[in-house]
């Protein structure tokens, strides 16, 4: 995987509770669901991303109710349409980061038709299917993933189904980026869900965020020297508007003194073209 620009001394504002609500999950104890959750905040906070940048968008099921548990913009869908929402918030808002939640009864068996296309269409989002093979909420029935010998009230001796194969069916309908993790390994799945929002795209807003800067300082020595000047020449400037300000502490010396004419320098554009102004 490509190294992100961000790093812990330049992300200090990112972190995982930076995308959490105050909602306390209802899940069960023990429920693979928290770990997701987990891997939602911690992907959201090394992507660098404004939690009103992102979309989280779902379904019905235990594993629905995700959104509710992030800070991000969020809805809370219909049972199998999930993906049908998040594509139209999706060529509607491009700009959004869009992830999708979904359990494996509300993605493969009523939204089955949905995931097919989604994949097939491969708009540019993110879907996430916690699949515990069973339909957790509504107590145990099977879903298109539980194994053919599960014996339950609901189907005794077991459906003798063989099972659905999401990332064979993924593959075939033409998905980019497809990828299985273990929810009890949050750091992994996080890492994953990374990777498959980022796709190799420009995600962080850090690289822009100096370049926005540099284009600042840019203007500043055009206008103060008088001359034009390039992004690349502003790249390789060794021109400092600040010398040694990384030295600086509370009880340094301003870094502009009054001359022995008692005023402050001031740029002559035009005249000192090297540097804004001379002391
Ligand atoms: C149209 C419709 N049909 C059925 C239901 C009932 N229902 C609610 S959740 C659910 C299954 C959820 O299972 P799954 O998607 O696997 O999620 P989990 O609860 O296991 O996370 C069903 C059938 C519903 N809400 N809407
Ligand atoms: S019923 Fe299953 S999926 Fe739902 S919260 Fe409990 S453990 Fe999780």
């Amino acid at each position: 995987m490509e190294e992100l620009i961000v790093t812990p001394e330049t992300q200090p504002a990112c972190k995982p509770s930076d995308y959490r609500s105050d909602l306390k999950p209802v899940w069960c104890p023990g429920c693979g669901d928290y770990h997701v959750l987990m891997a939602f905040t911690r992907a959201f906070a090394q992507l660098a991303v404004p939690a009103e940048q992102i979309a989280v968008i779902s379904g019905i099921g235990c594993s629905s109710r995700i959104p509710a548990y992030t800070n991000c913009y969020g809805f809370h869908g219909v049972h199998g349409r999930s993906l049908a929402l998040a594509s139209g918030l999706k060529v509607t808002r491009p700009d959004l980061t869009v992830v999708v939640a979904s359990g494996d009864g509300d993605g493969y068996s009523i939204g089955g038709n949905h995931f097919l296309h989604a994949c097939r269409r491969n708009i540019d989002m993110t879907y996430v299917v916690m699949d515990n093979r069973v339909y957790g909420m509504t107590k145990g029935q099977p879903s298109p993933t539980t194994e053919p010998d599960f014996d339950t009230a609901i189907s005794p001796g077991g459906t003798g189904l063989s099972p659905f194969h999401p990332l064979v069916n993924a593959l075939a309908s033409g998905a980019n980026f497809i990828a299985r993790c273990f929810a009890g390994e949050p750091n992994e799945t996080a890492t994953v869900l990374v990777e498959a929002i980022r796709q190799d795209k420009p995600y962080n807003e850090v690289k822009r965020g100096a370049e926005a800067a540099l284009v600042v300082a840019m203007g500043r020595k055009a206008v103060h020297t008088g001359q034009a000047v390039t992004f690349e020449e502003m790249l390789n400037d060794g021109h400092e508007f600040a010398p040694e300000v990384d030295k600086f502490t509370m009880n340094s010396p301003a870094p502009v003194q009054l001359g022995p004419d008692g005023l402050y320098p001031a740029p002559q554009p035009g005249r000192l073209k090297g540097r804004e102004y001379s002391q």
